[in-house]
Order: C-alpha cells, then structure tokens, then sequence
C-alpha cells in the first residue's frame, strides 16, 4: 500500500482515490443498457453523477458485456461525441470508453482528457499512435479478446502473475508506439476472459499490479463476480446488476486503502463516501505511524 498519491500526467490531483462516473450511451450495457441512450439524457446523467461526486466521466457507446456484438463506427460517433462535446463545455473532465482510433480521436477533439480503451490498443492499430499523437493519458486494461468469445479465455494457472505480465506486455507496445509513460493507467480487467474467483484474486492481490509502477484503475462495479459473491451457494440465483451497488461501494473503500488510483462505478454517491472514508483512515494510519514513532524515539513505550 502506498500512501503517496498516484498521478497521471495530464489529469487533475484528486489527492485521494477518485470516482469515476459512467455513461454508457447504449441500448445493451449488461448494468445499464438503455437508460441513457439518448444525448440529453445521457448529458444530464453525467452531470448528475458530477453532482453525487463523480472527479470524472467515462463516456461509452459501445456495450463490452460478455457476447456483445460491435456497433459500426458511425453509430458509435453518433452515440459518443456529442455527449463528450457537452459534459466537457460544462467543465467535466470527461474519459471516452472505446476500442477505435477515430472515436479516441474526434471524442478528443471534442474534449474528452483520457482515453479508456478496454483493449488496451489491440482491437485499432491506429489506436495507440491516435493516442501518442494527441498526447493524452491511456488507461491499459488487461484483456484477452473481444467479448463474443472472452469467457473461454479464463484459463489461467496464476491469475495475478499473468495479468501482471501481459498488462506489462501492453504497456511496452503503448510506450514503444509513443505514449509517455506518465500518461498510463493500468487497470485489471475485473470480468474480462475471467472467472469470479480470477476477479477476487486480483483485488485481493492488488499490491501485485502496482508493482508495474502505474496507477491503477478498478472497475468492478455491477460486475458479474459481484452477483456471485452476493448469490450466496453455488447454483444460487444472483442478484440483477443494479442491486449490486452496495457491494460496488465496498470494492471502492477496498481498493482505495490500497492505492487504487481511481475506481468506475456507474452508481457515484456510494463509491464517492467510500474513497473518502479510505483516505480518512490512510491519513490516520499515517499518523499513527508517526505516533509509534516518536514514541519509540522517546522510550514512551
Ligand atoms: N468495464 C466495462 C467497460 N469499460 N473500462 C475499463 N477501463 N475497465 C473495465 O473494467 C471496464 C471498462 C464493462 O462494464 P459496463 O459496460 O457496465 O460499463
């Protein structure tokens, strides 16, 4: 655990775990799909979730769940940039979720700070040089395919050991392609070509990734290990995605005491007292450390 803050070059300093707020501009996303599928609609989501809290917004208009199939680039330019345009005029530092270079780049244009690619440049060649270009941060996220077929590809023998190598792997090829290395993020994936205990693991273990030197970004929220962890007994049914915020929120204070750089939840006020919390007891953590310290120096104890 570190108490030092992360920073990413190119991003405000929160000064403790951020929340990241989600808009996902589509009629599928397995936690939201639907709600926001409309420009205003999802401009005055954003906003509301910069009100309950949110340091920044993750704009999407691509569904990633589990057999998703893809939208065509045009659809997703319509679905994205205008939202990006919007919540960026009214101040919101505002990310764009997607897996293609013109998106990253127009979304840009338009406003948007980071670039949060799920594939981490895999799925565009022209993605990371898109990137480099236009010298914004780049969130790296551990991925082993497109969604259609991920869930085959949760085969691992150390879960932790081989996210750690092929998120550095991705890092090498974004840094080789011209993205400043202080301009990474590095996020694990939660739910990507993995199983709930795969996803457990890696929060359990998360002391691991920052040995990659990055800061990390967590994103469990609504997500499928969560319904297991939640259901109780195997074979018992899970909860649907949106009663699972309340178990999203204890992943944020979770990763947060653990150096988390920022998480992405779709539900902000909860995760927004959460991370405020963890930097409460770090800071107090803190100066119990010192405490012990000066005591010992003194002989008091
Ligand atoms: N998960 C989803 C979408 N985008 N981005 C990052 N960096 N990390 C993730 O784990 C991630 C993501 C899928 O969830 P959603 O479609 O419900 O938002």
């Amino acid at each position: 655990m570190s108490t030092l803050r992360d920073r990413v070059a190119g991003l405000p300093d929160w000064d403790r775990c951020a929340v990241m707020g989600v808009v996902n501009v589509t009629p599928d996303s397995f936690s939201d799909g639907g709600q926001w599928f409309d420009t205003e609609l999802a401009v005055k989501h954003g906003l509301d979730l910069v009100a309950q809290g949110a340091d920044l917004v993750d704009v999407g208009g691509e569904s990633t769940r589990p057999g998703a199939a893809r939208v065509d680039e045009a659809e997703e330019l319509r679905r994205v940039v205008p939202v990006v345009r919007e919540l960026a005029a009214a101040g919101v530092v505002v990310s764009v979720d997607t897996m293609r270079a013109a998106v990253a780049e127009q979304a840009i244009e338009a406003g948007a700070r980071l670039v949060n690619d799920v594939s981490a440049g895999a799925a565009d060649p022209a993605m990371v040089p898109a990137v480099a270009a236009a010298y914004v941060p780049f969130v790296v996220m551990h991925w082993r395919g497109r969604s259609i077929d991920m869930n085959n590809r949760a085969v691992y023998a150390d879960v932790v050991g081989e996210v750690v190598d092929e998120l550095g792997r991705s890092m090498e090829r974004a840094v080789a392609g011209g993205i400043d290395p202080e301009r990474i993020v590095i996020d694990p994936g939660l739910g990507f070509a993995k199983e709930a205990g795969h996803d457990l693991a890696l929060i359990a273990q998360l002391g691991r990734l920052r040995a990659l030197g990055r800061p990390l970004l967590v994103a469990a929220s609504r997500k499928r290990f969560l319904g297991r962890v939640l259901a109780g007994g195997e074979g018992a049914a899970p909860p649907p995605a949106r009663e699972r915020d309340a178990a999203t929120a204890a992943v944020s204070a979770i990763v947060a005491r653990e150096g988390a750089w920022a998480v992405r939840v779709h539900e902000v006020r909860a995760s927004a007292d959460a991370v405020r919390v963890a930097r409460a007891v770090e800071r107090a953590a803190g100066a119990a450390g010192r405490e012990d310290k000066t005591a010992n120096a003194t002989g008091t104890v």
